[in-house]
């Protein structure tokens, strides 16, 4: 069944907003009848999928690099025009493998507003995350904030493309290459995405990517790192399996990062199908920017028309023209069963153990903060068709009348 077949969970109840009444949260039956979430998972193929099963029970191989995991990263080093793919178990222990991989230690320049995960690589490792701030357009990494936080103990930045939409990888590089420090990214939004014309996944020292089950490409849990580096990528291979170099031979410190072979099955099936699920958020994309781009106080952001993006966020900004603010919109929506998120808020720097350990970060991130606090992500994907986005749309528009946002 392709996933554009797949059965539709959350029915639209048909109703129309007209006043205060007719919301949820005041008591009306909700605009949708199971939840629409940010990250429900795109699926391909499930006779492709149970095939790929079979043949792994019959085979008897269920990990530790197995046929299907060497396939899922051939396919995926040749799709992102890479010279090596190192699956990995997720997309956080992908970033600790190649942080230590690198060589990194004392401090790493990281963006505050991204999800957790990135810090915390670093953080688990002993390594000082040091905050710096975005670009409030971009909502990545701005250059000159990166040059401030520079001192004598950083050794490299980590920066991510946020929402699929490229770091500065240009100026990013400069700094690091002016610096002597190591530059990677944290590519967990932008499989598919691409910068220049390239896809994601070249730049830098090397990148990490999650297929994390929210992801736009998804191998249940899973991820990976790929570069260009060769002695890089075999010192990742041996850090994945224990630093094994064959039977009985450690060579390397190392951990168990390694993929299992049904999670490389589901990797393969949905790789089968990129270009579909590109092609329901970008038809979902479009819905909402028909919808909403006439709604005073709502922006959309935009993507790079000359760029390839998977369009699996749909990031809508709030400003003081809108009648609510963002977190009773955040309420409304989800009475309706509408579960739209606040991504990244409230920043990393605000999150355990850095808020403790570093009070006043927020001094150095107003951009951050500012972002954080008006950001809300809307639900999409494969699951999700015109009918349901014009019903999500429905209710930002109806707020947008100042009678019903209180
Ligand atoms: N770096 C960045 C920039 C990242 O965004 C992430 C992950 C990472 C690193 C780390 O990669 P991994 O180690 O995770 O591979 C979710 C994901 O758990 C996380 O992977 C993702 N970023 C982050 C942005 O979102 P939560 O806590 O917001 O997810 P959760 O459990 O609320 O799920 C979101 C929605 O998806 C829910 O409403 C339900 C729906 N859902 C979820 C799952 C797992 C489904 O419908 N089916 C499912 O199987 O973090």
């Amino acid at each position: 069944m392709s996933p554009l077949d797949a059965p539709r969970t959350a029915a639209w109840s048909g109703k129309e907003v007209r006043s205060a009444r007719d919301l949820a949260i005041n008591g009306a039956p909700p605009m949708f009848s199971q939840p629409l979430h940010v990250g429900r998972p795109n699926i391909g193929s499930h006779e492709r999928f149970l095939q790929y099963a079979r043949d792994i029970l019959e085979r008897q191989w269920l990990s530790n690099n197995g046929p299907l995991a060497q396939q899922l990263e051939r396919e995926i080093a040749q799709y992102l025009g890479v010279q090596h793919c190192i699956a990995m178990c997720n997309g956080t222990i992908a970033l600790e493998i190649a942080i230590r991989a690198l060589g990194l230690k004392g401090e790493v320049i990281v963006p505050s507003y991204t999800f957790v995960a990135t810090a915390h690589a670093l953080q688990w490792q002993e390594i000082t995350p040091i905050f710096a701030d975005i670009d409030p357009v971009t909502h990545n990494l701005d250059p000159d904030a990166v040059r401030r936080m520079i001192t004598p103990r950083t050794t490299g930045i980590l920066g991510v493309h946020l929402w699929g939409r490229a770091a500065p990888v240009e100026p990013l590089q400069a700094i690091a290459d002016e610096h002597g420090l190591a530059l990677m990214f944290d590519a967990s939004h932008g499989f598919a995405c691409s910068f220049g014309g390239r896809l994601i996944g070249g730049f830098g020292r090397c990148e990490a990517f999650s297929f994390h089950a929210t992801k736009f490409f998804n191998s249940f849990e899973g991820g990976a790192v790929v570069t260009n580096d060769d002695a890089l990528a075999e010192k990742m291979r041996l850090m994945r399996n224990f630093g094994f170099a064959g039977y009985d031979n450690v060579i390397y410190p190392g951990t168990n990062g390694k993929i299992t072979e049904i999670a490389a099955a589901m990797g393969l099936t949905n790789l089968a199908q990129l270009d579909e699920f590109v092609a329901a958020n970008r038809a979902n994309y479009q819905t909402y920017s028909r919808e909403l781009t006439d709604v005073p106080g709502l922006r959309l952001l935009a993507y790079d028309t000359r760029e390839r993006n998977n369009f699996q966020y749909v990031v809508v900004e709030v400003d003081e023209q809108f009648p609510a603010s963002r977190d009773r919109i955040v309420e409304v929506l989800h009475a309706e069963n509408i579960l739209a998120r606040k991504y990244f808020w409230p920043g990393c720097h605000n999150m355990q153990p850095y808020r403790a350990y570093y009070p006043h970060a927020g001094l150095m991130l107003p951009n951050t903060i500012a972002v954080a606090d008006r950001v809300v992500v809307l639900p999409t994907g494969s699951s999700m068709d015109s009918a349901h986005v014009r019903g999500v749309s429905q209710v930002l528009r109806a707020l947008s009348r100042g009678s019903l946002a209180a």
